[in-house]
């Protein structure tokens, strides 16, 4: 009997913690707001409250990091400490037809407490800076939304609360672009009124997309400095402090976060890699590539301290507000999604300004493989629009170059008028495209008058060089090196640049790349990651028309061997005609 009655009260007792646990949860956070504390399945008291004190000893939620170290539940603990949250076969149906809506695992998403715990992933070193960050200047939040999930807006605002000091935080500013959801209406409303931070909602009539949401976001704040983030974010412990120091000692820096990733499928808060900087391709998409040299060295010295990055993410930053207006805000006559993130990188750089990470601050954002939302007029009146108006404005000569490869941005650009943006440009005295190129980004793969940019034909058998399709890590394309039938000069898959440093590469930042030091026989060579080593860099022979390897000074050639029929090598140079290499200008601008 005894046995019985207490397997009874431990059930009953479970139940009454399982329904405390639950007022967190989206689904019913309408009957009980502003918890300050709350307990687990496992009993255990969660306490939510607000930010005090110095960052460390003060993690409002570090109660469950302690605890479900040892017995992570995967089912009954989702999300908790950025652990993924695991679906049971029996909802996986319910789970499909959740994902469409926001095109993440929503049904994940509202299983997390909207206050869940998340690793801190910050070297040691950074949490003993920023202990002065009451000097710092108190920043608004902008987020702008259309049509987000509950769990995950609330969510991103809740992490905002929970690990920014309350000092520095000036207001809560959330945009609604238009949402149609009737929680984002009215219920969204009351809920913001029971935070314990000033957050205010400002309405779009209509939907003009995110660049212009941020702009009237921007325009409503009292804050000395605007911090952006998008909707499905994140922070982590200290995220904060770090981007406002970089603004306290230098008002035309913008400061961004290390950007961590929170799987779209588990939900699973994932560490992302730190040894990258935001650049851009020949298409203009924003890209991830590795630091260039400078920076790598810098970082050896102090990882802890912010560095430059030619562009920005463009969701994630902190901003002087003065300073945002002052240099020209966004180009309103950008639509709906897309560009304005190098809009303003290069906007920044080139009049007189800069980009940096802030290697002590990470904030999680959900990466999605599709967009959730319509494009209103379509891709070419808002993405390829956007894209063509920041050719024209800050390229100069390589804007040709990329309406040159890009059909779709070429056909929107004679409807573009540009005319107030290059004022402001003349105004502010900016640099060209080419000082930014040459001084920013030294690395980057654009073609120049310094060096050669065409085809790379192979005289034996009269074949050209190829870049690979097969997409790497940070979507690179990566592989062997191989020839292909040589097209025309409007295809830029055959492209190449070869710099006076002897560097042979194309578009996302790749190189030609053969062992440094060889042994017997032919060699294979690839396409990889430019990297900046001497396995990387070539000669070009005038006279021989030889592609020689600058440290082990063999020859590109095409292979006979079955084995390496597909793929080009490195072997002794003899003059026979498969190692001999055209280099075949193209005209780009
Ligand atoms: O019409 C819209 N109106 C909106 O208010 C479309 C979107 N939005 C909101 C949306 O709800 C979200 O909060 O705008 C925000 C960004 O939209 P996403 O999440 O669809 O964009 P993204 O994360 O794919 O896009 C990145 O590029 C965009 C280009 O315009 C913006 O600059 C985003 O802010 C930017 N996001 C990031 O930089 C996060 C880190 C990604 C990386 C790397
Ligand atoms: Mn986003």
């Amino acid at each position: 009997v005894v046995f019985f009655v207490t397997i009874v009260i431990i059930i009953i007792w479970r139940i009454v913690h399982l329904n405390k646990e639950d007022e967190l949860n989206p689904k019913h956070i309408f009957r009980k707001n502003n918890q300050e504390e709350y307990y687990d399945r496992q009993g255990i008291k969660v306490v939510v409250g607000h930010y005090v004190g110095n960052s460390v000893n003060n993690i409002p939620i570090a109660t469950y990091d302690m605890i479900n170290t040892n017995k992570f539940n995967p089912i009954s603990s989702a999300g908790r400490n950025g652990y993924p949250v695991v679906i049971e076969p029996k909802d996986l149906v319910e789970m499909q037809q959740l994902f469409q809506i926001n095109k993440f695992n929503l049904l994940a998403s509202d299983r997390i407490p909207l206050n869940r715990s998340l690793p801190d992933y910050r070297r040691k070193k950074c949490t003993m800076l920023f202990k002065d960050y009451q000097s710092y200047p108190k920043t608004s939040i902008i987020i702008v939304f259309h049509n987000e999930a509950w769990s995950t807006l609330l969510r991103t605002v809740w992490s905002v609360i929970n690990r920014s000091p309350p000092e520095l935080i000036e207001e809560i500013i959330l945009v609604d672009d238009a949402s149609e959801r009737e929680f984002l209406k009215k219920p969204l409303e009351d809920y913001v009124q029971t935070l314990p931070v000033t957050t205010r909602i400002i309405r779009n009539a209509e939907r003009t997309g995110l660049i212009k949401a941020k702009l009237k976001g921007a325009a409503a704040a009292n804050g000395e400095v605007l911090t952006f983030l998008d909707a499905h974010c994140e922070c982590t412990i200290g995220w904060l402090e770090p981007l406002l120091y970089v603004i306290k000692h230098n008002r035309k820096a913008v400061a961004c976060p290390v950007i961590d990733i929170i799987n779209d499928d588990t939900f699973a808060y994932v560490k992302s890699f730190e040894l990258h900087w935001g650049a851009f391709n020949w298409n203009l998409q924003f890209r991830w590539y590795t630091l260039g040299a400078k920076e790598m060295k810098l970082r050896k010295q102090d990882a802890t301290q912010p560095f430059n990055s030619p562009t920005m993410a463009g969701g994630l930053f902190a901003m002087d507000k003065k300073y945002f207006f002052d240099i020209g805000a966004y180009d309103d006559n950008m639509n709906v999604w897309g560009g304005e993130n190098l809009e303003m990188s290069f906007r920044v750089w080139q009049c007189g300004g800069k980009i940096q990470i802030a290697p002590c601050s990470r904030v999680g954002h959900i990466f999605r493989k599709s967009s959730p939302y319509s494009f209103p007029g379509g891709i070419s009146k808002t993405l390829f629009s956007n894209l063509a108006r920041v050719a024209l404005v800050w390229m100069d000569d390589w804007a040709n170059f990329y309406f040159k490869y890009n059909e779709q941005a070429r056909s929107v650009k004679n409807e573009q008028n540009v005319t107030s943006r290059l004022e402001l440009k003349s105004k502010l005295k900016c640099q060209n495209f080419e000082w930014y190129l040459d001084n920013i980004w030294p690395q980057h793969f654009f073609p120049k008058e310094d060096r050669f940019f065409g085809r790379i034909r192979n005289e034996g058998v009269d074949l050209c060089l190829l870049k690979p399709d097969r997409k790497g890590l940070s979507n690179q394309p990566m592989g062997i090196a191989k020839i292909d039938r040589c097209l025309g000069d409007d295809t830029e898959i055959e492209m190449f640049v070869m710099t006076k440093d002897g560097f042979i590469m194309t578009d996302d930042s790749v190189c030609l790349d053969a062992p440094e030091k060889v042994g017997l026989g032919p060699m294979k060579v690839r396409i990889n990651a430019c990297s900046g080593f001497n396995r990387q860099k070539w000669e070009y022979q005038e006279k021989t028309m030889e592609l020689r390897h600058v440290t082990n000074h063999k020859c590109l050639d095409v292979s006979d061997s079955k084995e390496f029929t597909e793929g080009l090598i490195i072997t002794d140079c003899d003059g026979r005609k498969t190692q001999k290499w055209k280099l075949e200008s193209v005209p780009w601008k």
